[in-house]
């Protein structure tokens, strides 16, 4: 018998700004693997695609990340007024438009989503979609489809919204619009971690993720509710997995998707970096996610380093210990401190420390972010302003909500992180710029370690 057909999507994303810092649609691409495993034939249509053939070469950086292909769009409506460019990242449209003449009719169409202020991207995709597959069941998942489900249905029209983690309903759901009947275990722990990487065009590096969902239940992030049960892969399959991507593509980079990479290292980070140390020794990691500062020991730390950690990403937030007791207390500076120096101790410089803080959130002041920054280059490491989006289901939403300028609630679009949309007066895109160019001069200055 011949496999159904499905065809996953990822959408073009648009936005002020966007940079393809190892960003790889992991969601759906492990959706792709446990489809094959239930009996179905994946396909898949990538908007983003950087190694398409027909799109102009993208500047890949140092360590396999780079810009994506762009093209000027008009602002949207609720964004005018708003005196920045507007993009369109991914492909241009005829090329998508003319992959889906190739593509084998599908039974059904899975679209996955980012941010929820993204939305339009997702709209523009789905329309393609329909153009192509007009009688075509079509499904919508991912971040914005479970952080805004009503707003995905009304705005981006699929024939259902599915929320969460899709595995699961996705079975059903695929049974009601097809009648197709999947085999396999939806919940199967060793497919919710395996992105069918085959299925993209060329792999520039890994994409890693060895946990979903994270302990800790911070007021600002989704996380909790994106992935309600933390769960870890073990160790084991984990070191597994690398060997068989490092056999089989040519890659020198990982890059990590956890959000709690190091939360009981003993037993989970430290087995697969002390492994990964000895087997994989050209390997560079990256952690673009933040990486919890109370995990890191020394122990940690030295096995970053032999395991090749180049990229290290620390979710400080704010220095203030007021800020973490209140927020979801998963560090302290004392701990942050403690880190840093156990992570210079194994050798790693300024620039490869960067340290997320968190800019613009409902009543921060422009004191408390200069302290931040000063606490960070104190230290020896390089601080990373993160500008607060407002995320709808978390805690801090309806404080966020109040303190917005412009209406987050109705509107996703208000929800970009570039808009500071709940800043205070004074902590604005040209106080960034200051904060910025006072950073760069710092560590760019010959002293700095
Ligand atoms: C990795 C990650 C990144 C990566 C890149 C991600 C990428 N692929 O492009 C990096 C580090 C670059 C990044 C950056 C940012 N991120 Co981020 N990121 C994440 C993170 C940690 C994981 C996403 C992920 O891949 N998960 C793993 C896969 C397996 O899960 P998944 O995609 O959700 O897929 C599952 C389900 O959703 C579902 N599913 C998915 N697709 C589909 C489709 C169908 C049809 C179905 C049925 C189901 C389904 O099934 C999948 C398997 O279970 C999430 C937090 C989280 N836990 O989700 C934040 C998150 C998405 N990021 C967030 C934010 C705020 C940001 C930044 C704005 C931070 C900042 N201020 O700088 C930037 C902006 C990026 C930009 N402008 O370019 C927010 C979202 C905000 C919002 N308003 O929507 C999140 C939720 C974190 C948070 N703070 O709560 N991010």
């Amino acid at each position: 018998m011949t496999r159904p057909h499905i065809l996953l999507v990822n959408p073009w994303i648009h936005d002020f700004a966007a940079y393809d810092l190892w960003a790889r649609p992991v969601g759906l691409l492990v959706l792709a693997s446990w489809l094959r495993d239930a009996g179905w034939e994946p396909s898949f249509v990538d908007c983003l695609d950087p190694d398409h053939p027909k799109a102009p070469p993208v500047k890949v950086r140092r360590h396999s990340h780079g810009h994506f292909h762009r093209t000027s769009i008009p602002v949207p409506e609720p964004l005018k007024g708003t005196p920045r460019k507007f993009s369109r990242y991914g492909l241009d449209p005829e090329i998508v438009r003319e992959d889906l003449r190739h593509v084998h009719r599908p039974a059904a169409i899975l679209v996955t989503s980012l941010m929820t202020y993204w939305y339009p991207g997702v709209r523009e995709t789905i329309e393609q979609l329909r153009e192509a597959f007009p009688q075509t069941p079509l499904l919508l998942g991912g971040i914005y489809a479970s952080l805004l489900p009503e707003h995905a249905a009304a705005h981006c029209r699929p024939d259902e919204v599915i929320a969460g983690p899709g595995e699961k309903a996705l079975a059903h759901a695929l049974f009601r619009h097809t009648g197709i009947r999947a085999n396999g275990n939806p919940t199967s722990p060793e497919l919710r971690f395996k992105p069918a990487l085959d299925l993209m065009r060329q792999v520039r590096f890994l994409p890693l993720i060895t946990s979903r969902g994270c302990p800790f239940r911070c007021v600002y992030c989704a996380s909790a509710r994106l992935v309600p049960r933390f769960v870890r892969r073990p160790a084991s399959d984990v070191i597994r997995d690398i060997e068989h991507a490092v056999g089989r593509y040519d890659i020198e980079d990982v890059a990590l998707y956890d959000d709690a990479f190091l939360v009981d290292s003993g037993r989970h980070a430290l087995p697969i970096l002390e492994a990964a140390g000895r087997s994989f020794p050209g390997l560079r990691w990256h952690s673009p996610n933040g990486l919890h500062a109370s995990e890191i020991t020394p122990r940690v730390a030295e096995a970053m380093k032999h395991a090749g950690f180049e990229t290290i990403r620390i979710g400080l937030e704010s220095s203030s210990d007021q800020f973490h007791a209140e927020t979801g207390g998963k560090t302290d500076l004392r701990s942050f401190l403690s880190a840093l120096a156990y992570l210079k101790d194994a050798g790693f410089t300024r620039r490869q420390i960067g340290v997320y803080l968190l800019v613009g959130l409902p009543g921060q002041t422009r004191d408390c972010i200069e302290d931040d920054v000063e606490v960070v280059l104190q230290a020896g490491a390089l601080p990373k302003l993160a500008e607060y989006s407002p995320i709808p289901q978390t805690a801090l939403w309806e404080r966020a909500v109040q303190a917005a300028r412009i209406p987050i609630a109705e509107e996703p679009l208000f929800q970009n992180c570039t808009l500071l949309p709940t800043a205070p007066e004074g902590v604005d895109s040209q106080f960034l710029q200051t904060l910025r160019k006072r950073i760069e001069e710092v560590t760019n200055s010959p002293r700095s370690a």
